[in-house]
């Protein structure tokens, strides 16, 4: 017997679907579809640089069907949910493509992610499954996997690429192709659940249809003109919403071009791939971007073949983008995204001013941009607001989660981004900052109030109070400031102990500062966030804003 298909939907309204399939956005492509499509056109281009290992479009279908089959013979079934946490290498996207092919719905984690953030993607999409590397990045993903079966018995199927000890090794999968599914998933049904920075609380999983997140990378395709001749490359997290689809990298899959994977950030590393793929194409965060520019100036790589470089993830300033411009010598290109949907880009042929200034417009004119007072009214032209924003390519909702989506979605189904911006006259954007306490560390969206959970679940810990402190490096840093209860600890015992809970390092605060009382709170009359606003408001009163000065850390 097999057990009923579920189906996720996402919920737009029925004049919606109509309005956006009518407009063109929605176009009945599938992901099983596209890979299909894209196998028959250009079977023997190459889709994949991973290293030394090249795959054609001919071979990652190949490899997706043999994982498709592979996970079908298992005892896995369609509509299943695997989270899959692969890092930089040509199996994140045949693993990808394999579960779409067997009708199975993906959930991304990052590299980064521990046992916490697993467990939790686990139980919110009530996965069964579990596909991981032996090793990356110097982790070893298999004694996550165990812990993993340890606190969620509902994790029947844990899959490993390399040495998979006790687990089923993703190499031992055998082509099958008459188990694969003899009808394509309905477009408007949910093809994977992305995860969110998170600004309150635990991660969310947002859930995007074929039809809605294949329209997003499609129109990125002609906005920053990816061809068949573009060579991408992927330096952030593969699993990442901005690489993955602004256009990254099925963006390039769908345009026929190549795909070229970078396991380090480091610029040496990377300028190397540039020169010897000849990549056209990559998608940095602020940081990186920086640090990159500044290397590009004194490399002896030949970086030529670059054509644009696309800063995003956070806040790029004039003056950085200046500096980006200054060292790659190529177009820059500002994007401003999020997982849940809305994507604004600086178009290729905008003034230097623009491209300095804003952060883009939308992708699409059916794109509803509102910029908001604190009463939900609408703001002149060019004053600071809240953004809120519904469209073909933004959720309606988060994946089973009625107190989140209370607060994050109005009831007309405009999505509360949570961030402040200012709208010009001709729909360009420019961020302000942000209206709730999520910090954005280089581009990873944290949430205040998750690390502070698990600071209070420490011993010697009365209270903590998590703020993002502006870094020259990093953009924002995470600082926390803790009352103690009994004997102090050390602020480097208290960092490992964090790491050790099993989080990821990301979320450990770059700065611990001790503090006697928060004034206020014990009468419980101040917020948390009015807490934070005024510690970070003091912090910065009596110290300069550079990076952690030892004697509080
Ligand atoms: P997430 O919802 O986790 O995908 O994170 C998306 C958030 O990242 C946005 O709501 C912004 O706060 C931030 N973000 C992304 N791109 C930019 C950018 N170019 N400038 C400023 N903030 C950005
Ligand atoms: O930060 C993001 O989430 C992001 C940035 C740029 C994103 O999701 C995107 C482009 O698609």
């Amino acid at each position: 017997m097999s057990e009923p298909l579920i189906v996720l939907r996402q919920t737009w309204p029925e004049d919606f679907v109509q309005r956006y399939r009518r407009a063109g956005y929605w176009r009945g492509e599938t992901f099983p579809g596209f890979l299909r499509e894209r196998v028959g056109r250009f079977p023997e281009r190459t889709a994949i640089v991973d290293h030394e290992q090249r795959w054609t479009y001919a071979q990652l279908g190949e490899r997706a069907q043999t994982i498709a089959a592979g996970l079908l013979a298992m005892g896995l079934h369609p509509g299943d949910r695997v989270v899959l946490q692969i890092g930089n290498v040509a199996e994140f996207y045949s693993v990808a493509f394999g579960l779409f092919l067997a009708g199975m719905i993906p959930v991304y984690a990052l590299p980064a992610h521990r046992i916490t953030e697993i467990s939790h993607f686990v139980h919110k999409a009530q996965a069964c499954a579990y596909i991981a590397q032996q090793q990356y990045g110097g982790f070893d993903y298999r004694v996550l996997a165990r812990e993993l079966q340890a606190r969620e018995p509902g994790v029947r199927h844990v899959v490993i690429s390399g040495d998979a000890a006790e687990f089923t090794p993703l190499e031992s999968f055998t082509p099958d192709p008459a188990r694969l599914p003899a009808t394509d998933p309905d477009p408007q049904s949910v093809a994977f659940l992305q995860i969110s920075g998170g600004s309150t609380g635990l991660s969310k999983l947002i859930p995007r249809t074929h039809d809605d997140y294949i329209y997003s990378f499609r129109a990125s395709n002609e906005i920053c003109r990816i061809t068949q001749d573009s060579r991408y490359l992927v330096a952030l997290p593969a699993a990442h919403n901005f690489p993955m689809s602004s256009p990254g990298a099925l963006g390039t899959l769908y345009a026929g071009g190549t795909v070229v994977l970078s396991r380090s950030t480091a610029p040496e590393d990377a300028f190397a791939l540039i020169e010897r793929e000849r990549v056209t194409d990559l998608g940095l965060v602020p940081p990186l971007a920086l640090l990159w520019a500044q290397s590009a100036q004194q490399t002896r790589a030949d970086l030529s073949s670059l054509r644009v470089v696309q800063v995003g993830g956070a806040k790029l300033t004039p003056e950085a983008a200046r500096r980006v411009i200054a060292g790659f010598k190529c177009q820059l290109q500002q994007v401003f995204g999020m997982a849940e949907g809305l994507v604004n880009y600086t178009r290729l042929d905008d003034d230097e001013n623009t491209i300095l200034n804003t952060q883009g417009r939308p992708i699409s004119a059916d794109d509803e941009v509102l910029v908001v007072d604190d009463q939900g009214q609408a703001v002149p032209i060019g004053q600071s607001g809240y953004l809120l924003t519904r469209g073909p390519y933004t959720i309606r909702g988060y994946h089973n989660d009625d107190a989140a989506n209370a607060r994050a979605f109005t009831e007309d189904g405009f999505y509360r981004t949570g961030d402040v911006v200012q709208r010009s006259a001709n729909g360009y954007l420019t961020v302000q900052g942000r209206a709730n306490d999520h910090i954005n560390r280089a581009g990873e969206k944290i949430s205040a109030e998750e690390v502070e959970d698990h600071l209070l679940a420490h011993p010697q810990v009365f209270d903590a109070a998590v703020v993002s402190i502006p870094d020259e490096y990093l953009g924002e840093r995470i600082c926390a400031f803790i009352i103690v209860r009994g004997e102090k600890p050390r602020a480097p015992a208290l960092k490992a102990w964090m790491r050790e809970r099993g989080l990821a390092a990301f979320k450990v605060p770059d700065q611990i500062v001790f503090v006697d009382a928060f004034e206020n709170t014990a009468v419980g009359k101040t917020s948390r966030k009015e807490l934070r606003a005024r510690l970070r408001g003091e912090f910065l009163g009596g110290q300069s804003a550079s990076p952690a000065s030892p004697s509080n850390t």
